[in-house]
């Protein structure tokens, strides 16, 4: 089946060595991208090119090697603000990942303003990362967490949404796509109210960074969450996006180097935004190679990526709906390229198992959403989730090794 995107997608494989082997005898079927994504070979070659030419610890050396790598880790910096379209690279913070932003969130923005009777607004929906963090705090502020339900399809019910809002309401923190059911939210309505009330928006965008354009400037949101690993750079290194009025009005994060303009044992005064919340020595290696998948992502297109995983999704749904006794989990009519299912009589775990004796990778379990599972009288489901260096071949291989598990199953 040819692709209706402008992408040639033989030359994007190309780029990734992984794909190219073989697992328990058979040609690897990648697909499970929603966990983390493969690395091309610009961003595999980035961390060999930093560490055996200009490593050095940066901001601080009075060297050739610390500068070159300053500025090569302040240089993504701006990559990542314009990959967000955020008003100022002052606005991005170099996490960990999702998790660290939000929980950075949380112990900072959540310290200051959150206080006892104060509410917080998730989703049925979220990750645990997002809903960890949020009961932390309310336990420690005597604060509430309110969740808001979705329908049998997996969408948000908007009106539960605004009946929650409140002037009590101080944060709504939702996910931008579900890793569980790939619903896309429609997080530009859903801030404009939170923001109706003086509440402030965080989006977790695990998934989103990787699947949608993101533009936090018209999207208004306060905070933006992302990994980089799910956007083909390494593990261990992600952003936050915040805007600027509001990071500069909350404390540190972690206490440390290069956080700080000066110490005395008598008082600190922390340093300028985004370095007041990235104390210690940072992941240079890991940003620089974010950096260069940011690059990878922006030569294909956002759009253009978003639309081929979109083909490769409407495949997929079309041919597993053929097989009896499947149920796709997730049918929300905004959706990215994550396909959940069950089927009847048979257990998921079983099914990965199976998948993966025919080379076919993908994750089963609760996804780290064991309250949504619950919502959906589930114990865990059976993911395949695409990127861009997925074929409609691999679908066709993945489909077929499906019906013979199941056959082996039942
Ligand atoms: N989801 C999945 O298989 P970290 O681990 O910090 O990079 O991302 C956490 C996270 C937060 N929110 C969402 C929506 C996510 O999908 C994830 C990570 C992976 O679905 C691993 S559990």
């Amino acid at each position: 089946m040819k692709s209706a995107s402008h992408l040639d997608i033989q030359a994007i494989r190309e780029q990734f060595p992984i794909l190219k082997q073989t697992v328990q005898g058979k040609r690897l079927v990648y697909l499970d991208n929603a966990a983390t994504s493969q690395k091309p070979i610009s961003v595999i070659n980035a961390l060999n090119v930093y560490y055996s030419s200009y490593n050095a610890n940066i901001h601080r050396g009075a060297h050739y090697l610390a500068a070159k790598a300053t500025e090569a880790y302040e240089q993504v910096r701006e990559r990542v603000a314009k990959f967000l379209n955020a008003f100022s690279s002052e606005e991005i913070i170099f996490t960990r990942g999702t998790t660290e932003g939000i929980n950075l969130v949380a112990s900072t923005f959540g310290r200051k303003f959150i206080g006892e009777g104060d509410e917080i607004i998730i989703s049925t929906m979220e990750h645990h990362s997002n809903i960890v963090p949020w009961q932390m705090l309310c336990e420690e502020k005597k604060a509430i967490l309110k969740v808001i339900p979705i329908n049998e399809n997996g969408e948000i019910l908007l009106d539960a949404y605004e009946k929650l809002l409140s002037p009590r309401t101080k944060l709504v923190s939702i996910v931008h796509i579900s890793n569980a059911l790939g619903t896309i939210n429609p997080i530009k309505a859903m801030i404009q109210k939170a923001h109706s009330v003086g509440a402030k928006f965080l989006v977790d965008g695990a998934q989103g960074a990787v699947h949608l354009p993101i533009d936090v400037q018209d999207l208004d949101c306060d905070f933006y969450a992302f990994s980089g690993h799910k956007v083909y750079a390494p593990t261990g290194i992600g952003a936050l996006y915040g805007k600027k009025e509001i990071l500069e009005q909350i404390p540190p994060y972690h206490g440390g180097g290069e956080m700080i303009k000066e110490v005395t044992f008598e008082k600190t005064t922390y340093n300028d935004l985004p370095f007041k919340f990235e104390a210690g020595t940072p992941n240079i290696a890991d940003v620089i190679a974010l950096g260069k998948a940011i690059d990878f992502v922006d030569q294909l297109g956002k759009e253009n990526i978003s639309a081929y995983e979109q083909e490769l999704l409407a495949y997929a749904t079309e041919k597993i709906q053929k097989i009896e006794g499947i149920k796709i989990i997730g049918t929300a009519l905004q959706k990215a390229s994550v396909l959940s299912f069950v089927v009847a009589g048979v257990h998921h775990s079983d099914i990965g198992t199976i998948l993966d004796t025919q080379g076919v990778a993908v994750r089963t379990g609760h996804h780290c959403t064991q309250p949504l599972m619950k919502r959906l009288g589930l114990e865990g489901t059976t993911r395949a989730s695409f990127a861009v260096y997925n074929t409609f071949e691999e679908v066709d291989i993945f489909i077929g090794a499906l019906e013979k598990a199941i056959k082996m199953l039942k």
